[in-house]
């Protein structure tokens, strides 16, 4: 059985990771083209830099929860036919064991050069800042945190395309459904044939296009899910997630 797992900020919440748009989300105190467009960069790079530097700072703070290692177990039963797809930036389901993981919206822990575009790792322990210079091309005031902003293109939408084109089964976990293009993808998988289930606190905006509901603390109901999917060890049948599904 192919399975796609879409993962939103909602999966992080429990491990103390402030989420986007509930009622202290993120963006508080930021307006969003402040903080995360390209031109708030422009416009003033070191509050940029300083909100970006206050998350990778809290990442030495939190833990995996119940919701990350149990999608790391799915993916030791199912190996290739698991493909783990995150609009989040922080490290918790790479720290929970998840290895077949697309990180579309960029990484905390990673920055980018916008001279010559080089990738490379932030040390997690210092800030990032206008005098960091490019380990590449050896230019200082251009390094900018690895994530995609918004107007900018995710990464990976081929290799994420591909795998919605031959999934039986989409589950979202923790996501509001309201940035594109990710909050088209269960309707996407659906087009395909795939089983769609929404894992979330409560209904998000694309409720009406998952085939499934499961509501509550993604720590309780991701591991039930996958307990459930997985069954005793035992052959793993797409019935089973259906029957689940169906329940
Ligand atoms: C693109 C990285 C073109 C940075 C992020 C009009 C004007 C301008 C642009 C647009 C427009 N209309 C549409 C667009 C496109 C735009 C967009 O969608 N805008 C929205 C706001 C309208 N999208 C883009 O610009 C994207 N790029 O479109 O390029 C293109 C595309 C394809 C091909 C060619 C060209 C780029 C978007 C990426 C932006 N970057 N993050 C950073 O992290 O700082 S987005 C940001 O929002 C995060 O990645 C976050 O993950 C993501 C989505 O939010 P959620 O994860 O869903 O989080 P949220 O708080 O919203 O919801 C949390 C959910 O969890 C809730 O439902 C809640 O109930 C639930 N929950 C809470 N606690 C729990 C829980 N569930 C379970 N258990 C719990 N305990």
């Amino acid at each position: 059985m192919k399975v796609v797992v879409l993962t939103g900020a909602g999966i992080s919440a429990e491990s103390g990771i402030r989420t986007f748009r509930d009622a202290n989300g993120l963006w508080e105190g930021h307006a969003v083209d402040q903080v995360a467009t390209r031109a708030g960069f422009g416009r003033n790079p070191g509050l940029v830099n300083r909100f970006y530097n206050q998350r990778r700072r809290q990442l030495r703070e939190v833990e995996p929860n119940a919701a990350h290692f149990a999608l790391a177990q799915l993916e030791q039963r199912l190996g290739d036919d698991l493909l783990l797809v995150t609009q989040n930036v922080d490290d918790l389901h790479e720290r929970a064991g998840s290895k077949r993981l697309v990180h579309m919206h960029g990484e905390l822990l990673k920055k980018r050069c916008i001279w010559c575009e080089e990738v490379t790792l932030c040390n997690p322990e210092a800030d990032l800042g206008p005098g960091d210079v490019c380990e590449k091309c050896g230019r200082e005031m251009g390094m900018r945190p690895d994530v995609v902003w918004f107007g900018e293109i995710p990464y990976e939408l081929d290799r994420i395309q591909a795998a919605l084109e031959t999934a039986d089964l989409f589950a979202a976990v923790g996501t509001s459904g309201l940035v594109e293009p990710a909050s088209r993808f269960a309707s996407k998988a659906r087009v395909f044939g795939a089983r769609t289930v929404e894992i979330n606190l409560s209904e998000s905006a694309r409720a009406a296009e998952f085939d499934e509901h499961l509501y509550g603390p993604a720590s309780e109901t991701v591991p039930e899910w996958v307990r459930r999917l997985v069954g005793d060890g035992g052959e793993l049948k797409v019935e089973t997630a259906y029957r689940f599904a169906m329940s």
